[in-house]
């Protein structure tokens, strides 16, 4: 229904209560107006450096199945003369299918195969050496280890990479700098047109005291591989795209910063203490990769036996728990085949991790944040984000704050003794120290835990505890701090002496560490 505007008579003097009616009933009727402009606030500007997309795509595969396969297998070695005759590799039972299927089930979507180790024996039939599968009794010389894995990980829907040794204790021009870095490129050449899809390319700095010196050419490697691949990342000490971390153990420093100064690193050189922490100071994004075997070797010997999964889940709160990806290696045995024990102790790890991880008591608690970015009705950056998965859904608080803290009520009193934490990365890594907190006996809130870093994915442990309410409180940070999931949880498989990362609080003394702690109340402080 129409409204008719009564045109006041101009002639006479208006009074302010006529002009605030004439104001309101024209911007109340007029049909040009339309409701004032309110945009959303965009999101914040990320903080430099930030991940390149395949940096992104290898870090939310969390885990990757390293596989060692070679002559070494056969011969009972780790690290070959390159004089092993190539009639020693005969798998009779090779099948990549079982490879691909056994890093499915256990939760890894990216294989790493050693396409040329050390010793120089080639798992492709390269033109440039004869010191490979063609020379091998294996399917008559016209086998290729390469590509027949390479199809069984394109069929599995599992992203490839591929080690190409720069030692080589086989070929002759090693050592000679200009003939063996064409040889090594034109090798490269043949990995990456050849299969498809590469994601990985892994390279290291390993080579044997006294061995020839020589210059590898890196740039000019690098280079070739982003032109042929542009969807891989490489790897090496120094990056440029992943980093080693600094050890075989599969453990990254408690403090993990994805930022890092490649020019501070050289390959085959590394100072472990800066590859295990990375550099809050770093200009480059590098984040680490943790390289470690289920077997004592890094191939398969008929005398060793895998971790166990206790072992294994310890070696991933120290690995993805910190903000880097697991490479595990479970290497083919000589038949080709990836054994029961290791399998068995893969099933037995997949397991556990799943009957930890499937229950996030966050979920069913009622949660609150000290601000929220736009307002607390701004859905894009409030708190219920941190339990959506994935890093693109994330908790922002306004800007200019000074707290920064999450609250959980769960209630009713739960048990707990891990915590994660995620940041989008794709905006940085920002986070630089937290804690967790419960109440006290006296209401008063006490630190549980404290940790520093998080980065993709961050996971604090510590004795058990139990409460209704939960803070997690955000110290410090390179910039506003951003949180885009929150995990907490009741392990009870690890074993609390493996806690090595953490550093309970002055709130556990000697005498607790290993009771439960009760806390229920209604009214805490919040201070
Ligand atoms: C090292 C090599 O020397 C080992 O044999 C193994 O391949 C390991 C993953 O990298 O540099």
């Amino acid at each position: 229904m129409k409204r008719k505007i009564k045109t006041p008579n101009l002639a006479k003097p208006i009074s302010q209560y006529t002009l605030l009616i004439l104001c309101l009933s024209l911007s109340s009727t007029s049909p040009s107006s339309s409701p004032p402009f309110s945009p959303p606030k965009p999101p914040p500007l990320p903080i430099l450096p930030i991940p390149s997309s395949p940096q992104l795509q290898w870090q939310l595969t969390n885990m990757a199945l390293f596989l060692h396969f070679g002559p070494n297998t056969f011969t009972d070695s780790e690290w070959g003369t390159g004089h092993a005759h190539p009639r020693v590799f005969n798998p009779t039972q090779f099948d990549p299918t079982q490879w691909v299927k056994v890093a499915k089930d256990s939760g890894f979507s990216r294989v790493i195969l050693t396409a040329k180790h050390h010793d120089g024996f080639c798992l492709w039939p390269s033109d440039y050496t004869n010191y490979s599968v063609k020379s091998s009794p294996w399917r008559n010389g016209d086998g290729d280890v390469v590509g027949e894995l390479a199809k069984a990980a394109k069929d599995a829907g599992i992203a490839l990479g591929l080690y190409l040794s720069p030692w080589d204790r086989h070929e002759a021009s090693y050592g000679k700098t200009l003939e063996y870095n064409e040889f090594y490129m034109g090798q490269m050449t043949e990995l990456l047109t050849r299969y498809g899809e590469i994601k990985e390319v892994w390279l290291d700095g390993a080579k044997g005291e006294g061995e020839k010196d020589m210059e590898y050419f890196f740039d000019s490697w690098f280079s070739l591989i982003h032109q042929l691949q542009p969807g891989a990342v490489i790897f090496s000490d120094a990056g440029p795209d992943t980093r080693w971390v600094g050890d075989e153990a599969g453990v990254a420093g408690s403090t993990c910063w994805s930022l890092f100064n490649q020019s501070a690193a050289k390959i085959g050189d590394t100072d472990a203490q800066y590859s295990r922490g990375g550099d809050p100071l770093g200009h480059d994004w590098v984040p680490a990769e943790c390289d470690v075997s289920i077997r004592p070797g890094w191939f398969w010997h008929a005398s060793e036996q895998p971790k166990s999964a206790k072992t294994l889940l310890d070696i991933y709160y120290k690995s993805v728990g910190r903000n880097c990806l697991l490479l595990l290696n479970v290497p083919p045995n000589s038949l080709g085949l990836i054994s029961d024990d290791d399998i068995q102790a893969l099933q037995e790890f997949t397991e556990i991790r799943s009957s930890i991880f499937s229950n996030n008591l966050a979920k069913k608690a009622l949660l609150s944040a000290t601000s929220t970015r736009g307002g607390i009705s701004d859905s894009r950056f409030n708190s219920h984000n941190v339990l959506k998965e994935g890093i693109y859904t994330y908790w922002a608080p306004e800007e200019n704050q000074s707290d920064w803290m999450l609250y959980l009520d769960f209630q009713e009193v739960v048990s707990f003794n891990v915590l994660q934490l995620q940041e989008p990365i794709h905006m940085g890594q920002r986070v630089i120290e937290y804690h967790l907190d419960i109440p006290n006996e006296k209401r008063v809130w006490k630190e549980v835990i404290n940790g520093t870093t998080v980065g993709y994915q961050r996971l604090l442990q510590f004795p058990t505890v139990k409460s209704q309410y939960v803070r997690i409180v955000i110290e410090k940070s390179r910039a506003d701090p951003l949180i885009s999931y929150l995990g907490i949880y009741m392990d009870p498989f690890s074993i609390l002496s493996n806690i090595s990362d953490t550093h309970p609080s002055s709130y556990f003394n000697s005498s607790q560490v290993l009771q439960q702690i009760t806390y229920n109340h209604s009214n805490i402080a919040t201070t």
